[in-house]
């Protein structure tokens, strides 16, 4: 069963494929060309992307917004998690953590799965964690260097995919999405 992941972050699409996989599901990544709408709201952004690429993809696909949630930062990067990355990277967050005894943060990933003729359908994942103190580990991409999830004394930067995937954000909202995308698909 093949299906289009809408996203231009290569590490999001590999950690999707590795899972989808364990289901039968076949990802392919297309990097169609979606303007992400201006809110602090993940799933809104998630629904709207996806009601816009619906409007150019031609099969069903899934599209995914997610970001880091730093509690005593009150949810930054959040929403903005990718434009912050890009501006002022992990040792920014750092800085701007230095000396909070509070270092709780949590990732949530927003993903929508559109299929033309049946509109958009939105599953979410959550985990939380700890902000390191310093970054650590080689693997993944983004934040990862900085997140340990609770139950791990790993960042996720120093887990394999398969790992990470065990504990992840974009993990769970995956996995619930391919329990309902199969039952729906066995029913056909
Ligand atoms: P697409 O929109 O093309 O899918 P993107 O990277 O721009 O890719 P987002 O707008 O959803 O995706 O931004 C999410 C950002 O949040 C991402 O770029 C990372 O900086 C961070 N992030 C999300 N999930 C992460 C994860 O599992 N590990 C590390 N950082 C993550």
């Amino acid at each position: 069963m093949k299906l289009i992941f809408v996203t231009g972050n290569p590490g999001k699409f590999l950690e999707a494929k590795e899972l989808l996989g364990k289901y039968g599901i076949r990802l392919e990544q297309a990097d169609i060309e979606v303007t992400e709408p201006q809110s602090d709201d993940l799933e809104e952004v998630a629904v709207k992307c996806a009601e816009e690429a619906l409007k150019k993809a031609g099969e069903r696909f899934i599209i995914e917004d997610s970001g880091l949630f730093v509690n005593s930062l009150n949810g930054f990067p959040g929403v903005y998690s990718s434009y912050v990355h890009r501006k002022i990277g992990c040792e920014g967050i750092l800085r701007l953590l230095a000396g909070s005894a509070d270092r709780s943060a949590y990732f949530m990933a927003a993903l929508a799965y559109g299929e033309p003729g049946s509109g958009v359908r939105l599953f979410t994942g959550r985990v939380d964690g700890n902000v390191a103190t310093e970054p650590r580990g080689k693997s993944g991409f983004g934040y990862d260097p900085l997140f340990i999830p609770f139950g791990s004394h790993s960042t996720f930067a120093e887990m394999s995919i398969e790992e990470k995937n065990k504990f992840s954000h974009r993990a769970k909202a995956l996995k619930a999405f391919a329990s309902w995308f199969l039952k729906k698909y066995e029913r056909k």
